[in-house]
């Protein structure tokens, strides 16, 4: 079913909340991947508050749907979507990244409510999906796994190993989404290396491909909709998003992948996050 105004709504506000408290996290961990924890956070958003069947207060609960970050250096603005969601008390975010507190630069599964898996090295975290969605399949479980890419991350090998893997399975309960920034760590990926046209990459390893514009939660919805229905093949979801959405001086800009915010700049960063939701909704 189509997502209702009212969802809509919904979606925008915790958006907007949650990017407001990866920018506070950022700034009081002293730095983080701000850039791109800001430009995932629709797809997440779009997973959390609607599609994906958890229960923060039972986060290991066995039939759950599976969320694997792949491009774990996001897992700053993952674990701001997941303390809005309930899984811990968001005040433990105040010791992001410090001595003692559960929460790394990346997730640990062993330490953080809500993530299944640890990722942080790059191209590991579909083949993880794959093999969650393998064994679902064996079990005959009806949940479903979801997993997120960075479109730098796509330069590694091991993601086309196991995408091979995932159409070869007829994973119909699979679905990835690639974070289409088109920003790496040290520029754009079109000038680093070749990632286009990624729609044709992923058709040629037999997966149904989706694209839509990753910061619209109606057509994120209707993608994440048509992709449960989808049989006997895995789908990628390819979300056009911007690298640091929503705050002006860091949208674009490579730079911004990881930095660190004085009170300026975060007070700066708020404004811009307000300004764009007073425009939108939410
Ligand atoms: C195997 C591996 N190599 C290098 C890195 C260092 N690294 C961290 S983030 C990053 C760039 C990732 O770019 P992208 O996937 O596009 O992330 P996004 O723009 O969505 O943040 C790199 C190279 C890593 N984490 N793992």
């Amino acid at each position: 079913m189509p997502l209702t105004a009212e969802e809509i709504k919904t979606m925008q506000q915790k958006a907007k909340d949650i990017r407001k408290s990866i920018v506070d996290i950022t700034f009081t961990a002293g730095g983080g991947h701000i850039g791109g924890s800001l430009s995932q956070t629709d797809i997440l958003v779009a997973l959390y508050y609607r599609y994906m069947n958890i229960d923060p207060k039972n986060p290991r609960k066995e039939d759950r749907d599976r969320m694997i970050l792949s491009k774990g250096h996001g897992g700053l603005g993952w674990a701001a979507v997941l303390g809005e969601k309930g899984y811990f008390d968001k005040a433990l975010l105040k010791n992001f990244n410090k001595t003692g507190s559960p929460f790394g630069m990346h997730l640990d599964s062993l330490k953080v409510p809500g993530c299944d898996a640890s990722t942080g090295s790059l191209g590991h975290g579909l083949a993880i999906a794959v093999g969650m969605a393998i064994g679902a399949k064996k079990l005959k479980q009806s949940w479903r796994t979801y997993c997120v890419m960075g479109d730098g991350e796509c330069c590694e090998g091991s993601v086309w190993e196991a995408a091979i893997i995932g159409a070869f399975h007829k994973l119909d309960n699979l679905t990835a989404f690639v974070d289409r920034n088109r920003l790496m760590i040290d520029g754009p990926t079109e000038d680093i290396t070749q990632l286009d046209s990624m729609d044709d990459k992923f058709k040629a390893f037999g997966w149904e491909v989706l694209h839509v514009d990753g910061h619209d939660f109606t057509a994120l919805g209707g993608a994440i909709e048509k992709a449960m229905a989808i049989k006997d093949k895995p789908t990628v979801i390819i979300c056009d998003t911007v690298k640091g959405k929503c705050v002006d001086f860091m949208e674009n800009e490579y730079k911004w992948h990881y930095g660190g915010l004085d009170s300026d700049m975060r007070d700066k960063a708020y404004t811009c996050i307000d300004t764009y939701y007073d425009k939108v909704g939410g």
